[in-house]
């Protein structure tokens, strides 16, 4: 029976004792999306307006306009906002790396470059981002390395995340400073990440938690590896926070494109994963400060392009129409 939307409770609010609840947005969802997220969410990450490439596309030309929107409407609605990402290897722009005659720029230029950008962003957001993904994505997913090889790496060398994460603490001192990555439940991945982040903690180095993506699926990873990696995290006395999840109904070798919805079957395997997710999450209260979905519901993900371009998915809470899926009911029921 369909249930009328009074009816529903707020999840953000029925979360309030446990931890946060956040959705990626942009300048598109606020409007379409603006009545759900102001209900249910209490906690905006920008999906790309506050990457490198979209602040900073020139060297010294910011674009705001954009990432000031999103934060205007975090402000307006009361809901508290995170900073993704300040050093990545992905969606930064290719002038970061050279110099005017397009040669690589060397480490001492570079640390600069990375100063300055992050200093400028961080200080025009002081006191409304209050927790910012340092560094994304720098641990290799396979092979022996532990470093991901990026233009970072390969110019300033291994402490370019050290430095990021000073040059961010003397930017904003009261910013909460997280390292975040993806595949983060592997036991292979989740070792390094840790390996990591326990150099980091024990040379002193400004850090506060761990961002895990949680970009999963139906079957991945297993909750005995989810909570695995949620005890080795939390080890170093760090808060852990999910930055980025949903739940695909793919799993990822699954390329099949012919699926104009969710089965039965699906519906049923992503409730019972929902309900079994949270209350994991439930048992870490302590140190899982909020839980951010990568989105907010099924008519906007970035799952639709990837890792099959133009194929749907359905991985949230709330369905195309913003009505609670079943999970949604599992997931407020304890
Ligand atoms: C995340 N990467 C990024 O942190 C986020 O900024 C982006 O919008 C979406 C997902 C996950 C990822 C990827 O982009 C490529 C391969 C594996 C995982």
């Amino acid at each position: 029976m369909a249930k009328t939307s009074v009816e529903v409770p707020s999840l953000q609010k029925v979360y309030e004792s446990y931890f946060n609840i956040g959705a990626a947005v942009n300048l598109r969802t606020i409007e379409t999306q603006q009545n759900l997220l102001a209900k249910h969410f209490n906690s905006i990450t920008a999906e790309n307006d506050i990457k490198f490439e979209l602040l900073q596309p020139e060297e010294g030309k910011f674009t705001f306009e954009r990432a000031d929107k999103l934060a205007a409407f975090a402000q307006s609605h009361g809901m508290k906002m995170r900073g993704h990402t300040l050093v990545w290897h992905n969606q930064t722009p290719d002038w970061v790396f050279k110099n005017s005659e397009g040669e690589r720029v060397t480490r001492d230029q570079l640390l600069q470059r990375m100063k300055d950008h992050m200093t400028t962003v961080m200080q025009r957001y002081k006191g409304q981002i209050y927790c910012w993904d340092v560094v994304n994505e720098a641990v290799t997913d396979e092979g022996p390395e532990l470093y991901r090889k990026t233009n970072w790496l390969d110019i300033i060398g291994e402490d370019y995340i050290e430095k990021a994460f000073e040059f961010a603490h003397a930017a904003d001192p009261d910013a909460l400073l997280f390292y975040n990555d993806y595949n983060e439940s592997n036991p292979g991945k989740r070792e390094k990440i840790y390996q990591l982040v326990k150099t980091l903690v024990e040379k002193g180095v400004p850090i506060h938690g761990v961002g895990l993506q949680a970009h999963w699926n139906l079957t991945n990873p297993c909750l005995e590896d989810i909570r695995a990696a949620i005890e080795r995290y939390s080890s170093l006395g760090l808060k852990l926070q999910l930055t980025e999840l949903d739940i695909s109904v793919f799993n990822h070798e699954d390329k099949r494109t012919d699926l104009a919805a969710p089965t039965a079957e699906i519906i049923e395997l992503q409730t019972q994963r929902y309900q079994q997710v949270f209350e994991l999450l439930r048992e870490y209260r302590e140190v899982i400060t909020a839980v951010t979905f990568w989105g907010a519901a099924d008519d906007y993900t970035w799952l639709n392009d990837f890792p099959v371009i133009g194929r749907k998915n359905w991985p949230f809470l709330f369905d195309e129409n913003h009505q609670p899926k079943e999970a949604f009911w599992k997931v407020i029921s304890f």
